[in-house]
């Protein structure tokens, strides 16, 4: 994988809701290309290595319970630029603090249930894709 990829999670808030259809648009309107994708329901050991660098903070235990609380869907995502590009599009993570028309200001409740994810650098990027997809799998 390159440094032109991201990863990201739609989270249980945004799929239960419905809004998996619409986020996806709004990714794919962005330039991205979706490399890979799968739906699936974490079970609280994955959440809880997934997030384990917050796992001194106190939102950790609600945080790997949201997570865990119904399916999400998994991306890798590919465009030029690709971590930097796609937070700009979701936004703050805090979504009463997110820009008007990013992701999280239209789709989010709150710091939470944030609506997605998406990877903080090409390296985690890296590692976060490889927890779910095998190389082979990432197009
Ligand atoms: P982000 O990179 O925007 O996803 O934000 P962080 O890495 O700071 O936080 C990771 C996740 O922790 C957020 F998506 C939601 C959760 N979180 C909380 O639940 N409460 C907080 O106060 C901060 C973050």
């Amino acid at each position: 994988m390159d440094s032109d990829m991201t990863f990201s999670i739609i989270k249980p808030d945004a799929v239960s809701r419905g809004y998996t259809g619409q986020i996806l648009s709004r990714i794919t309107d962005s330039g991205f290309a979706i490399a890979a994708l799968r739906m699936l329901w974490l079970t609280r050991q994955q959440a809880e290595d997934f997030y384990s660098v917050h796992r001194e903070r106190g939102f950790y235990k609600g945080l790997v319970e949201f997570m865990s609380s119904g399916p999400v869907i998994v991306t890798v995502l590919r465009k030029a630029n690709a971590v930097e590009e796609f937070r700009r599009l979701i936004g703050s993570t805090d979504p009463a603090k997110a820009e008007k028309g990013t992701i999280r200001a239209d789709f989010a409740t709150d710091v939470q249930k944030n609506a997605v994810h998406g990877s903080d650098s090409p390296e985690n990027a890296r590692r976060e894709a490889s927890f779910f997809f095998p190389a082979i799998e990432i197009f």
